[in-house]
């Protein structure tokens, strides 16, 4: 399929799903909800520590959906099949993030990526998996 770009204000749900952790000055911005827990500074200099990988995800209930594969926040009471529960043990660590609400799913999606940065693409395998 030929990419083609995408805007985050689309009426189509969106999550914003990201391997942790970036090295973009963005991410400082990422957790602004997060900067008067105990853990923020240390948070930071993880999320800020290396590369990630970003991706925008979006279909109906992609958020919960999302979350469901990434388990929960500890990867101690993460569920065995999920991406924290198989891969991670410390939630310091936690290897994956995922948007929280759709709100949250555009908000991420407009921090990370520029207009005309996303492209749409959509596996032969879509029919099978979703109707
Ligand atoms: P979430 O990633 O499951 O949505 P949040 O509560 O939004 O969890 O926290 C964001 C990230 O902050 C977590 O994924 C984890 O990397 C980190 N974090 C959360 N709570 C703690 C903590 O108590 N100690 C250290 N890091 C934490
Ligand atoms: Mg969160």
């Amino acid at each position: 399929a030929v990419p083609r770009g995408i805007v985050a204000s689309s009426e189509v749900e969106q999550s914003y799903v990201m391997i942790k952790p970036d090295g973009v000055q963005r991410g400082l911005e990422h957790y602004k909800d997060l900067k008067d827990k105990p853990f923020f500074p240390t948070l930071i200099d993880y999320i800020t520590s290396g590369p990630v990988v970003c991706m925008a995800w979006e279909g109906d209930g992609v958020v919960a959906s999302a979350r469901k594969l990434i388990g929960s926040t500890n990867p101690l009471q993460a569920e065995p099949g999920t991406i924290r529960g198989d891969l991670a043990v410390q939630t310091g660590r936690n290897v994956v993030h995922g948007s929280d609400s759709p709100d949250n799913g555009k908000r991420e999606i407009a921090l990370w990526f520029k207009e005309g940065e996303l492209c749409q693409w959509e596996s032969v395998q879509t029919p099978w998996l979703v109707k």
